[in-house]
């Protein structure tokens, strides 16, 4: 078995020394951060997704696969980062009200802050009010907003509008993502752009704000 295997089943098995172990050892092999990533963890978690739906897997392994993936994820992190990038700008981040994913939002965060662009991490269960306060507060030229439930996406909808009852739609630009989220989704409730995943959300983020 190979390092890349053994991450993917130790996040599966929810094993957290053994994913840092193997995470570690597929590093040390010269193995590229964003092969470990795609291939060991998210495909796990793909994995992990289609074992809940097949009634195989409940909350309780989700959530362990989930710390795993994310102790994983952290030792990655500094190899992540695009170290000639310029200070690109501040984004909001967050994932959206009534959710508690925050794998892939911390993902986009993270590849946003290694291709320098400051970030505030609003965390989960966002509302549309903290999200505009947090803009204002911190003068940011972005929004970013993460959904992986499809009763949760509206609550980017009700963002966009609240910007535009406040009056201040012109003064942000809003990025959607997050598994059920399309484009479509993106044009139909008034955001700037959708991505679906973390390293075109630094493309995307880049071109709303012309950086
Ligand atoms: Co939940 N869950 N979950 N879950 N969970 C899903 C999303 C689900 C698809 C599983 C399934 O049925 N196959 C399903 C949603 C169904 C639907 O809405 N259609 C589901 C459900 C039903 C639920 C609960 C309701 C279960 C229950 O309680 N009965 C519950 C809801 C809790 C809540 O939020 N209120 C729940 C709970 C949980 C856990 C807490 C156990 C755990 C989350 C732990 C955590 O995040 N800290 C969990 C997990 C782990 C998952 C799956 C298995 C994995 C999600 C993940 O982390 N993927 C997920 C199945 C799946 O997605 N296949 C599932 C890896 C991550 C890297 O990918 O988040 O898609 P993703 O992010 C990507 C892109 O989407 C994109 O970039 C990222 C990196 O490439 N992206 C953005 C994301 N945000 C972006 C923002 C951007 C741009 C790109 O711009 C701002």
């Amino acid at each position: 078995m190979d390092h890349i295997e053994a991450v993917y089943n130790a996040v599966l098995d929810g094993n957290r020394p053994t994913t840092q172990a193997e995470v570690e050892a597929a590093i040390a092999e010269g193995i590229p951060a964003e092969t470990i990533l795609k291939n060991g963890l998210i495909a796990a978690m793909a994995e992990v997704g289609r074992l809940f739906e097949e009634n195989e897997y409940f909350v309780p392994e989700m959530l362990v696969s989930a710390r795993a993936m994310q102790s994983g994820l952290a030792l990655l992190k500094p190899l992540l980062a695009d170290a000639g990038a310029a200070s690109a700008g501040k984004v909001v981040v967050g994932t959206v009200k009534g959710d508690l994913h925050d794998i892939g939002k911390n993902l986009v965060a993270m590849m946003l802050e290694g291709a320098g662009f400051e970030v505030i991490d609003l965390g989960t269960d966002v509302t549309p009010e903290k999200f505009i306060k947090a803009m204002v507060d911190n003068k940011a030229q972005v929004i970013g907003m993460s959904a992986l439930l499809t009763t949760t996406m509206p609550s980017m909808g009700a963002t966009v509008k609240a910007l535009q009852e406040a009056g201040l739609r012109d003064q942000v630009k809003v990025m959607i993502g997050g598994a059920p989220v399309t484009d479509a989704y993106a044009k139909q409730i008034g955001a700037d752009g959708y991505s679906p995943d973390a390293s075109s959300a630094v493309r995307l983020a880049r071109s709303l704000i012309g950086a």
